[in-house]
């Protein structure tokens, strides 16, 4: 039995999941998505991810063809049908079909898309060693521009980021902002800890809200850790004592290095493991 996916209200198989090459989707990278995970068979925190699908669609004006429950329970469905206990799930929204030219209005059917597939983390020796990260010369995407809160299928400022990533031998990258401050990396938030204070940047910086990020912010709250949602810049990472990243696909993963400056003592720290611990436990709950 080969893998099902949802398109457009029916379950098929992966030979027949197709859309048009006149799909904006494509042709503009117009239209939105969510990245999510399931843990033991349950979702981990569907309604966040539901209400980030819609409000993405709201903010470049897609009315997705459903309602925010029929949403979810088309994503459990999905992954029900292919059987899968821990998986990463992609739901896709494109503006779908239309001419050629901008204009939105001449695509009258959104298409929907669910697929569900094995994760794939970062090689487990990176959470046990640490990530080594780059600041990329890529800026993030002005609010004003294409907002970085919305989860648009417009990733191109993230992967050119990403290149300088890979061009420099590391895995990820920091993007900073309009203004100078840091932002987010490519796929992941940024979370430094400097005198047992736990800092990242607000939304204002303009980084897309992160779901995981609002967990361990909900996490470093019940532990009793201080936080602080301020601008950050390059020197506060250098001179930070921990540094971790936070995504649905990398969950908490520990950064050593930042633009070949050693973070804190070169290992994973002490809250860094213990954030990373208890957001195991939860999701695992
Ligand atoms: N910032 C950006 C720019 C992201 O794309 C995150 C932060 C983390 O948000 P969540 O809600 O997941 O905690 C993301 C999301 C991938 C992949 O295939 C990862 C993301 C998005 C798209 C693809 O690794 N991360």
């Amino acid at each position: 039995m080969g893998l099902k996916i949802w398109l457009n209200g029916k379950l098929v198989e992966r030979e027949e999941a197709k859309v048009s090459v006149f799909d904006h989707g494509l042709l503009y990278g117009d239209g939105v998505f969510e990245g999510i995970r399931s843990y033991n068979g349950k979702v981990f925190r569907l309604d966040a991810h539901v209400r980030r699908l819609f409000d993405s669609a709201n903010g470049i004006r897609l009315a997705i063809p459903m309602t925010p429950k029929e949403t979810a329970d088309a994503i459990v469905a999905t992954l029900q049908a292919n059987s899968l206990k821990d998986s990463y799930i992609r739901i896709v929204v494109t503006r779908g079909e239309g001419t050629l030219g901008l204009d939105p209005n001449r695509c009258p059917h959104p298409q929907v898309f669910i697929i569900t597939d094995k994760i794939s983390l970062y090689p487990q020796e990176l959470y046990e060693n640490g990530l080594e990260i780059i600041t990329a010369a890529t800026m993030r995407n002005h609010p004003n521009a294409v907002n970085p809160r919305l989860k648009s299928l417009n990733y191109l400022n993230n992967i050119l980021a990403k290149i300088e990533a890979i061009d420099a031998g590391t895995l990820e990258a920091v993007m900073l902002n309009h203004l100078g401050y840091v932002a987010e990396c490519t796929g992941d938030n940024l979370f430094i800890v400097r005198d047992g204070r736990l800092f990242t940047p607000p939304i204002a910086a303009g980084i897309l809200e992160g779901i995981t990020r609002d967990e361990i912010l909900a996490i470093a709250h019940d532990l009793g850790i201080e936080v602080r949602e301020e601008n950050l810049t390059r020197q506060d990472l250098y001179v930070s004592d921990e540094c971790f990243l936070t995504g649905t696909a990398a969950e908490v993963i520990p950064v050593v290095r930042i633009d070949k400056r050693t973070v804190g003592s070169g290992k994973p720290g002490p809250i860094t493991k213990r954030l990373a611990e208890e957001f195991h436990r939860r999701t695992r709950a």
